[in-house]
């Protein structure tokens, strides 16, 4: 089958084009930033989601079938450039899902966010509650969202997304305000100290990325019929940020892991959910996830040495 990733150049989507790769499909990826060197460059395009007639031609001239929507900028960075996020993040989604019926796409899958959700939610928080960010990333995913849900009732358009808590892995993120749990680990083993910019109690959903990409496959191959609805909520634990500083220092002896709030940023953790209820995926589509925190840790740090030694 024959796939497109926007923002395949991102945290998720190096790995999530190496995945679909494995499964057989033959994967275009595109990004408006540089070429991954896991990615040949007859199957990478530079594409600008913003830029409604390039993502059209483009969609036309390569004709995938299904359409791995992952190019945003994240949270922090947004609410630097908050303009530029809405152009990118709700402008874009709405350039993508044009191109998609114009290039009769089968499938959208896109990527929704814990950030869609505002202070006060309730915990854990449901599928169907009030949706009141406070980001502008949080309020373009909300739109994207909507957007999807829009063509899918009006069109009969297969849009399916996951809200994804905040993603660890290996490889480093751009602009999220969910980093701090990465870095304990990346800068933890590769520097031997991090400097959190929450408080010890802070306390999000996080995902490891495996799981994380598993969501996304086992969606897009769910049977429709199956599907009550087509944005699921995904959970898979929601440690307080320094158990997570305890998990990483029981594995990397002597790692410096303090913590100096940045209020900013602070306030964006403080408003998401502690925790997500995601019954509806578990029903649906067989959704569970497979990594605790300790399974994560176990899995990671090696992961993290071995590619500190091979860019030695
Ligand atoms: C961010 O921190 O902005 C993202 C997210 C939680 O969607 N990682």
């Amino acid at each position: 089958m024959k796939v497109l990733i926007t923002g395949a150049g991102g945290q998720l989507g190096c790995d999530l084009a190496t995945q679909l790769k494995e499964r057989g499909h033959y994967v275009i990826a595109t990004d408006i930033a540089a070429r991954p060197t896991n990615i040949p460059a007859d199957q990478w395009h530079h594409l600008d989601v913003s830029d409604k007639s390039s993502v059209i031609s483009l969609f036309r001239q390569d004709n995938p079938e299904v359409v791995y929507h992952l190019a945003a900028i994240l949270s922090a960075r947004g609410e630097e450039i908050p303009q530029q996020t809405y152009r990118v993040n709700e402008i874009g989604t709405f350039n993508v899902l044009e191109a998609c019926r114009e290039a009769q796409v089968r499938q959208l899958m896109y990527c929704s966010s814990i950030a869609v959700f505002g202070a006060g939610t309730p915990d854990p928080t449901p599928d169907d509650t009030f949706l009141m960010p406070t980001t502008m990333y949080g309020v373009t995913k909300v739109g994207g969202e909507l957007l999807g849900n829009y063509y899918h009732s009006r069109w009969g358009f297969d849009f399916r997304g996951v809200r994804f808590p905040g993603l660890i892995s290996a490889a480093l993120p751009g602009g999220g305000t969910s980093d701090y749990a990465l870095y304990m680990y990346v800068d933890g083993v590769r520097i031997g100290a991090y400097e959190s910019f929450c408080r010890p109690d802070t306390r999000i959903p996080l995902m490891y990325m495996p799981d994380a990409l598993r969501a996304l496959i086992d969606l897009s191959e769910a049977p429709r019929e199956k599907l009550k609805r087509c944005v699921y909520n995904i959970s898979a634990f929601s440690p307080e940020a320094s158990v997570i500083a305890a998990s990483v220092a029981a594995a990397v002896p002597a790692v410096k892991l303090t913590f100096r709030p940045d209020p900013k940023r602070q306030s964006i953790l403080d408003s998401w959910p502690n925790a997500l209820d995601d019954t509806c995926a578990r029903e649906d589509w067989g959704w569970s996830p497979q990594f605790d925190l300790e399974g994560m840790t176990a899995d990671l740090i090696p992961k993290i040495r071995a590619l500190l030694k091979e860019t030695e």
